[in-house]
């Protein structure tokens, strides 16, 4: 085991897969002995229990009359400063470049560079904002000045490479689950609530944003329950939910589809699935199908960003291109009245959650990302 570091740890605390990531990374990390500051506007939901090594720093934002908008890029900035002197931080780890680098580079103009920083690229951050030509080179910028950029995938390199003409090396550090939390749960005692005996449950969990064509999880549903007695479950909260109630309502699937809103133990939810839904127009990785995946369920999804290198067609689930709904529903009633191969897929996930996507392995490939740029190997 190599030197115990200090490090700081920004994310969206509250948001989305990659707060999920950086804070189970800032756990296990603590968990092996390093010593780990969350800088951040409010506690990572996914937290938990105290724990001696994790601290938080709580970014608070100053909101002077003249501020028309309160600058909590600033604020950052100065507290990722203020915590990597006061707590003498070896280095910042910041996930999501826009605003989260730029801040890093900030304070570490701030804090005379003392410490070393590494970005990892989530997706939304170059898929969706490098296409903003205002966006573009300050983007360019955070990247240039990381001492390690990281990405979630291959594709996200690719898309990150051609978008912005990055010219330093990007590693790729896929995502992870915590093999403690997600296996597949005992859900017998309340999977009455959503599905008869005889029916199937497909699920589909996401942020209702338009990237992840949830009108198409519906249409597949359709598809899907003229073949096999089954229910859908929508778990989340976002701007597209009203309009998927109204496309429901017209489709007269009412009585079939139950809103869960957002959940806390996700685990236990994705227990209850046969199928997850994952048609994405745009994912650079899609944490919720390791989800499924470490609890056994395959997915049914689209050959969008890098979904295709965390599933694998034809083993784990099966993959269409982007909005062919009829070939995604045919996939999914093939693996439902297929009860031998619905097995060897639901072992095969497990396996592939386990051995690629292992917390030990993913969180082993940062430390060394951390002692390479620190000159410790
Ligand atoms: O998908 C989102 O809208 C949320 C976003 C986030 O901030 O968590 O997800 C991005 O990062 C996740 C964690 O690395 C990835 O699993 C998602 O694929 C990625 N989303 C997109 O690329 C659209």
């Amino acid at each position: 085991m190599g030197k115990k570091l200090k490090i700081g740890i920004t994310c969206y605390p509250t948001l989305g897969g990659s707060g999920v990531v950086a804070t189970e990374l800032g756990k296990l990390l603590a968990e092996k002995g390093h010593e780990i500051h969350f800088i951040t506007h409010s506690i990572p939901f996914r937290l938990g229990q105290f724990h001696k090594n994790i601290f938080f720093h709580e970014v608070e934002v100053n909101n002077y009359y003249v501020f028309r908008y309160p600058p909590y890029d600033l604020s950052l900035a100065s507290k990722m400063a203020q915590v990597a002197k006061m707590q003498q931080l070896d280095l910042l780890h910041v996930h999501y470049a826009i605003p989260h680098a730029v801040c890093a580079y900030i304070a570490k103009q701030m804090a005379g560079d003392g410490f070393k920083t590494v970005t990892t690229l989530h997706g939304t951050d170059i898929t969706v904002l490098a296409q903003d030509e205002s966006l573009k080179d300050l983007i360019r910028l955070a990247i240039h000045k990381s001492d390690a950029v990281t990405a979630v995938s291959r594709d996200l390199i690719r898309e990150t490479q051609e978008l912005l003409d990055i010219s330093v090396p990007i590693d790729l550090t896929y995502n992870f689950v915590d093999k403690r939390i997600y296996y597949p749960r005992d859900v017998s005692a309340f999977r009455s609530e959503y599905a008869a005996e005889n029916e199937k449950i497909l699920m589909h969990i996401s942020n209702f944003r338009p990237v992840k064509r949830v009108g198409d999880v519906i249409d597949v549903f359709k598809r899907v329950r003229e073949h096999v007695p089954s229910k859908l479950l929508l778990v989340g909260e976002g701007p597209e939910l009203s309009k998927i109630q109204w496309q429901i309502r017209q489709l007269g699937l009412e009585n079939d589809v139950h809103f869960l809103g957002k959940q806390e133990d996700v685990a236990q939810v994705i227990s209850l699935a046969d199928l997850m839904l994952l048609p994405s127009e745009k994912e650079s990785f899609g944490l919720v199908s390791l989800e499924a995946m470490a609890c056994g369920v395959p997915t049914i999804g689209s050959l969008a960003g890098g979904i295709p290198e965390l599933v694998a067609s034809g083993e784990t689930g099966f993959l269409s291109p982007i909005g062919d709904t009829a070939d995604m529903a045919r996939n999914a009633v093939r693996l439902l009245t297929n009860p031998e191969m619905y097995r060897k897929f639901s072992e095969a996930c497990i396996a592939r959650a386990r051995n690629r996507f292992c917390d030990k392995l993913i969180t082993n490939e940062y430390e060394q990302i951390y002692y390479r740029v620190l000159g410790m190997k």
